[in-house]
């Protein structure tokens, strides 16, 4: 993509390149962010500046839509191709595939009548430690030596600090950076996924991929067991795509629930999988549980099509390799909320990871590879920085500030929010003994702790002329973290307003001067939803 960019965008590029090409750019975003879609918008009028033709306006996929990024896609795939079948009819003589019959599947399972000589245990583990630092292909399996709650009984979330045993696993990181980790289902629910499917979890199966030149599903053992499969690679506690149910209506034998799965996957029965799927968040296990006749008799060739893998999540690095060696530590919100369903809806990852027993003899291990994050912090030794950070936001910063503080570099300054000082301050204690050595700053909004909320941003404000003197005299960076959905609008507020106040600027120069900020890597952010 990089390299597409790069070349897209060269100047010498004639305006007439494209002027053969017709072109129709499908952007995902989420409307959270500034610069929602501005890849794909950027990227419609370079192909237009090029002389294309474009089929469509861009599609602005957003993630914030409460029906997902398929509320903008749909519409606009369906106009896409009327324009495409008049542009290119299909020639009369190529047969239609008749509807409501499967196409063949990606792979053929040949299952193995006798079991391979290597154990099952042995083949769970995907990788032992590499010699190049690891991947999503060749993850490290790490050791849980913490797994600790870390808010109060009374706080409404369980947030645990997780920490890694990475010794000899080639992984070295540095303030910003994130980890990716790869979470499996819970026994229970792999365990009934056999049940409902009627498979042997201990069967090992080899996969034969129908065409030849299709490549291995990536990251998959061979041979392997179904146990492997399902705890591991597919994700059946995602909430199922509108293709699953197509799908799986194809591979129904059953009439009555034949009927009821064309009916969700036609185009006029989205609303009712809106309100039977999406809205309560009901999973791909229990779909298939409500659809137990056609789930009996799914031909397992149809798992990898009908399933997706399980994605990595990333988690903002909380540690640095300076303050604990071979140590890599994370925050993370277990994710829990009730729908309409019974059964409350838990994030996989975080469920997962919060109910790892770190004393736990046994080849549970946390499968994890790292990558740069998007914040960068300053080299310089002189340059202060700003950190605000709102509840596990405060994450990058401590690994921030732990890298800093053992290079010596002083400068510090962390605004940080939570609901209440005995709920929820993260590393209280550690902050206040830098505080006590002069390495650090540390300002804090209880949000809780009296009847007006008292906010981050509420700080800054009141901070305004040390805020403005430290970005204006000093050349201070700028950073923001943290999962309040209106978060970043109000600090940039705050910010603009301080800009206005202490700096005397007009309203137009305040947003040049934050947007200044913003292009020279100056104010920097790391939000989510
Ligand atoms: P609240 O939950 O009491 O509203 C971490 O989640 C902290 O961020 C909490 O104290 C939370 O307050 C606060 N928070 C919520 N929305 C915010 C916003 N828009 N700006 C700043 N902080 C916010």
């Amino acid at each position: 993509m990089k390299n597409f960019w790069r070349f897209i965008f060269r100047k010498s590029l004639p305006s007439s390149s494209l002027c053969q090409m017709d072109f129709a750019v499908l952007g995902l975003g989420d409307s959270s962010y500034a610069k929602f879609n501005f890849v794909a918008k950027k990227l419609h009028r370079r192909l237009l500046q090029l002389g294309g033709s474009a089929l469509l306006p861009p599609c602005l996929g957003d993630d914030q839509h409460e029906l997902g990024p398929d509320a903008a896609i749909d519409p606009w795939v369906g106009d896409l191709w009327e324009k495409i079948m008049v542009m290119y009819p299909v020639p009369l003589d190529i047969p239609e595939i008749p509807h409501g019959v499967p196409l063949p599947s990606k792979f053929i399972f040949q299952f193995l009548q006798e079991v391979p000589s290597i154990g099952a245990e042995e083949l769970n583990i995907a990788s032992s430690a590499p010699q190049t630092p690891p991947s999503e292909l060749q993850p490290f399996l790490a050791p849980v030596i913490t797994n600790q709650r870390v808010t109060g009984p009374q706080h409404f979330q369980d947030v645990r600090l997780i920490e890694f045993d990475i010794t000899d696993s080639n992984i070295s990181f540095a303030a910003g950076d994130v980890v990716f980790i790869l979470p499996s289902n819970s026994e229970a629910h792999t365990q009934q996924f056999c049940q409902v499917l009627c498979l042997d979890p201990n069967q090992f199966f080899t996969l034969k991929p129908r065409e030849p030149g299709v490549p291995d599903p990536p990251g998959l053992p061979q041979p392997c067991t179904v146990w492997h499969l399902v705890s591991q690679y597919l994700d059946i506690a995602s909430v199922p795509r509108r293709s699953f149910f197509e799908l799986l209506a194809c591979l129904s034998q059953h009439a009555l629930e034949r009927e009821k799965l064309l009916e969700l996957s036609s185009a006029r029965g989205q609303e009712e999988l809106w309100e039977y799927c999406n809205r309560p968040r009901r999973t791909i296990l229990e779909v298939l549980c409500d659809f137990p006749h056609t789930a009996g008799a799914i031909p397992p060739d149809y798992l990898l099509d009908l399933i997706p893998r399980i994605r990595p999540r990333a988690f903002s690095i909380a540690s640095s390799l300076l303050a604990h060696p071979r140590r890599l530590q994370i925050l993370v919100a277990v994710v829990k909320y009730q729908t309409r369903l019974k059964e409350p809806r838990r994030g996989l990852c975080s469920s997962w990871l919060a109910s790892l027993n770190p004393g736990q003899a046994g080849p549970v291990r946390v499968p994890l590879w790292v990558r740069p994050g998007s914040l960068v912090f300053p080299e310089t030794p002189d340059t202060p920085i700003i950190m605000v950070g709102a509840g596990t936001g405060v994450a990058p910063f401590r690994a921030a500030i732990q890298e800093r503080v053992a290079h010596g570099q002083t400068g510090n300054f962390l605004f940080f929010g939570c609901r209440q000082r005995d709920q929820d301050f993260y590393w209280q204690t550690e902050w206040q003994k830098l505080e006590q050595k002069g390495c650090l700053t540390l300002v804090t909004a209880f949000s809780r702790e009296q009847e007006k909320k008292v906010y981050v941003q509420h700080r800054l404000r009141e901070l305004g002329p040390l805020v403005w003197e430290l970005l204006d005299g000093q050349g201070a960076y700028f950073y923001l973290a943290g999962n309040a959905k209106y978060l970043p609008t109000d600090v940039s507020e705050a910010l603009m307003s301080i800009f206005q106040e202490e700096g005397r600027l007009s309203t137009a120069d305040a947003s040049a001067y934050l947007a200044r900020l913003q292009q020279t890597l100056r104010f920097q952010t790391e939000t989510w939803a």
